[in-house]
């Protein structure tokens, strides 16, 4: 009897154990969870937080100022890094960089088209940097080296105000050589390829498609039709909204956001036989005083996000990131007849070819 009472009151120690033993196991599973030690996979530190505190940028900006601004504004909550910059044209940016050269007061150029940073690495204006976020960039938008990586693309075309081709009896041109129509003559504006990458782009993309004789004969021919060489090659978009000229050259998508802005009478279209286009890049500049800072900037812009930040103000070129959505204000003109457009060709012979356009066209480079 007694053995039976010791074995009864044994089972009940053992019941006892057990449910006790239940109720505490979701509490041990959530302190499991929560352990950040699990997160580490073996063999790999935890990444040591940078201290940003007493970093500075400068940066040489070649896109749109609220573009450049909107994308400071970004890196500098992300980071704490305190950065300013300062837009130009390509060709101011370039001549600014080698006057600069043994005292670099910016440590990146972002922004505007990739010749001019062709052109800057064959000078020794600016430095390799193969940011990890540049791996899954499309080796057609990046410089081998790493020397520049692509951060958009943008097509150039013609812009023209349908007020004043209507009030003229006018069609839109279709080609490069409508351009040369006496009806369009002093009613043509674009930028000199001087100052401006995007002028650069049209010298570039004529004197591939036609040939350099005949590329250069017809860019003679077509000063004749200059109303204006403007500095910028934004410019042209907005002085023919405004009515100041009737067409002119310009990247596609800053026609496009001049139109969305309220200059309602501007049309686009690009040339039958084909045009050329720009890679916007991102560079590190040869002896800039934080060149940690830079290449953080540098990461930054590369990402999706940082690529799509240009779309909510205003700027509509294509992303050369892998899944960043391109802007819908793009769509119309996603089918446009590209050349094969040789972007180490343009930038290492972007100054005998500047130099050769001054000498034929007796123009000066615009500074304003
Ligand atoms: O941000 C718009 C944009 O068209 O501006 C740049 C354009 O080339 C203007 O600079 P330039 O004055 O040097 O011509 C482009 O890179 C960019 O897409």
């Amino acid at each position: 009897m007694n053995r039976k009472i010791i074995s009864l009151f044994l089972v009940m120690v053992l019941v006892l154990v057990s449910l006790v033993g239940c109720a505490s196991a979701p509490a041990a599973e959530v302190e499991e969870d929560t352990t950040t030690v699990e997160e580490v996979p073996e063999g790999e530190t935890v990444p040591e937080a940078i201290d940003t505190s007493d970093m500075q940028l400068t940066i040489y900006a070649g896109m749109f100022e609220e573009h450049a601004a909107k994308a400071v504004q970004q890196f500098e909550e992300e980071t704490g890094i305190k950065t300013e910059f300062v837009r130009m044209s390509s060709g101011e940016t370039l001549a600014r960089i080698r006057a600069e050269k043994d005292n670099m007061t910016a440590s990146v150029w972002y922004g505007g088209p990739a010749d001019a940073f062709i052109a800057a690495k064959a000078e020794g204006l600016v430095v390799p940097y193969i940011s990890p976020e540049s791996l899954d960039i499309d080796a057609q938008f990046k410089d081998p080296e790493g020397y520049w990586t692509g951060i958009y693309v943008g097509y150039l075309g013609f812009v023209g105000n349908q007020e004043w081709l209507d009030a003229n009896g006018l069609e839109m041109p279709q080609s490069w050589a409508d351009l040369l129509k006496p009806e369009f003559k002093n009613e043509f504006v674009t930028a000199h390829p001087g100052s401006s990458g995007t002028a650069y782009t049209m010298l570039a993309t004529v004197l591939q498609l036609m040939g350099e004789e005949e590329g250069y004969a017809y860019m003679q021919k077509l000063n004749e039709q200059v109303r204006q060489y403007t500095k910028s090659g934004t410019a042209p978009g907005r002085m023919i909204g405004m009515g100041e000229a009737g067409i002119g050259v310009t990247f596609l998508h800053d026609a496009i956001k001049y139109k969305e802005e309220g200059y309602k009478d501007i049309v686009i279209s690009a040339p039958s036989e084909g045009t050329g286009y720009e890679i916007g890049a991102v560079a590190i500049l040869a002896n800039g005083p934080d060149q940690e800072a830079a290449k953080m900037f540098v990461d930054w812009a590369l990402t999706k996000e940082a690529q799509e930040l240009g779309q909510t103000v205003g700027s509509y070129q294509f992303h050369t990131k892998p899944g960043a959505e391109n802007p819908e204000q793009a769509k119309p003109i996603e089918g446009t007849k590209l050349i094969d457009y040789d972007f180490v060709w343009a930038g290492n012979n972007r100054t005998a070819n500047v130099e050769k356009f001054l000498e034929m066209t007796k123009t000066t480079i615009p500074t304003e």
